[in-house]
């Protein structure tokens, strides 16, 4: 070997990434490398989650890993930044809807909504996807709240407007194991209508009751899902215009991918609003995904209770959670033209979002940075109510109305 040759080669050694090209295994993981305490969650051993190199998800299936890297991988490695394998999400969901006594819109109440309405806020003009279960776009008070994609033909099995999805002439489902139950969960269309259901219809108060929700299911009805499912889910809200991405969901695995998805959309300029969890743990200590991520178009919420203290069952954290939100004994609308209560989360998340939008109907100019900033600034912080969360206190439409007055002239 020549002495340049001997050179150039110790230099690729020393800067790796500048004079090597991508390999087929330098794209590939297996995730076998994770701290596997907080890395739950099977692995899909035929499904592949890929990221291109121009930010864009695929899940693709093949027959394993080796065929996947020799037939998909490598004849188009330079086109791809990522791939993992999907992955089982372990997903914390409320199921159980109980009947509890009179407690209609204490949540709404609280946290002053109607302060915006005297305004013209309604959250008009404003998109907010509900990446989740099943959302029953058949239901009185949500049916005039979804938004519709107009390039798209309903029920003709064609993908008319070419976006890759047929027939999502509301919104789309990306779970591709439909579960063992036929029977709709409740969560995503009490998710939807805590955001923006139509209080002319019922009895249910949406609190942006003039924002658009965009269903993107990907949780099945037994509350089963996968990564995969879960990142196209976020793409496609991304796609059709989502302002808000609201994520009552958890237990997702630590990996590359559901963060990269996310910073997608942190670039996009989209905030996403994020369930706490319900383990009654500090994430800041015990990671929770994705409310553990920290990106700055991220809120993470906990929830409160009609007496404004936090529930026992939340999760919290100084650093990670950022504020509270009405969780508990909340009313919304659920399948069957009917109502029910919830606990969790999973309904303290939906508050922020429609606060979000109610905000951004407001100033419709303003960033998520600065959605972000108004909602985190004007927090009611009562003393004696310890919130574990970083502004220490539960959400307040309407000092977030005049913070973001000033951040946003
Ligand atoms: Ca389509
Ligand atoms: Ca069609």
């Amino acid at each position: 070997m020549d002495v340049r040759r001997y050179l150039s080669a110790v230099a690729c050694v020393l800067v790796f990434t500048a004079c090597s090209k991508k390999s087929v295994d330098s794209v590939y993981s297996d995730n076998s490398t994770l701290d596997s305490a907080t890395c739950v969650g099977q692995s899909i051993q035929n499904k592949f989650i890929v990221q291109w190199e121009d930010g864009k998800f695929t899940v693709e299936s093949a027959e394993n890993a080796e065929a996947f890297k020799k037939n998909f991988i490598e004849p188009q490695l330079e086109s791809i930044r990522k791939v993992e394998n999907d992955r089982q999400l372990q997903l914390e969901s409320t199921s159980a809807v109980e009947a509890y006594g009179t407690y209609d819109s204490w949540g709404q109440t609280m946290v002053k909504a109607d302060s915006a309405y005297a305004q013209g806020a309604y959250g008009q003009g404003v998109k907010v996807a509900v990446v989740d279960a099943f959302v029953d776009t058949t239901h009185p008070q949500l049916s005039g709240r979804v938004a519709i994609n107009y390039g798209e033909i309903p029920n003709n099995g064609i993908d008319d407007d070419k976006n890759g999805i047929v027939d999502d002439y509301y919104g789309a489902s990306f779970v591709s194991s439909p579960g063992s139950t036929s029977t709709p969960s409740p969560h995503g269309s009490h998710v939807a209508g805590i955001i923006a259901a139509d209080p002319s219809k019922g009895s249910v108060r949406g609190l942006a009751p003039q924002a658009q929700i965009i269903p993107a299911q990907f949780i099945a009805n037994d509350g089963g899902g996968s990564l995969g499912d879960a990142i196209l889910a976020l793409q496609y809200a991304a796609n059709r215009g989502a302002k808000i991405i609201n994520a009552s969901w958890g237990g997702a695995p630590c990996v590359a991918s559901l963060r990269n998805a996310f910073q997608e959309l942190e670039r996009k300029g989209i905030l996403v609003v994020v369930a706490a969890g319900n383990d009654g743990r500090d994430i800041d200590a015990y990671p929770e995904f994705p409310a553990s991520f920290n990106l700055s178009n991220q809120i993470t919420v906990a929830a409160s209770t009609i007496s404004d203290f936090m529930t026992s069952w939340s999760n919290s954290g100084f650093n990670l959670v950022h504020v509270a939100a009405p969780g508990e004994h909340i009313l919304s609308t659920v399948p069957g033209a009917t109502t029910a209560y919830m606990d969790g989360t999973s309904m303290a998340a939906p508050f922020v979002s429609g606060t979000a939008a109610l905000l951004w109907s407001a100033k419709p100019t303003a960033t998520a940075q600065q959605i972000k900033a108004a909602i985190e600034q004007s927090v009611d912080v009562t003393s004696g109510h310890e919130f574990k969360v970083k502004t220490r206190g539960r959400i307040n439409i309407q000092k977030a109305l005049q913070v973001l007055s000033q951040l946003v002239p």
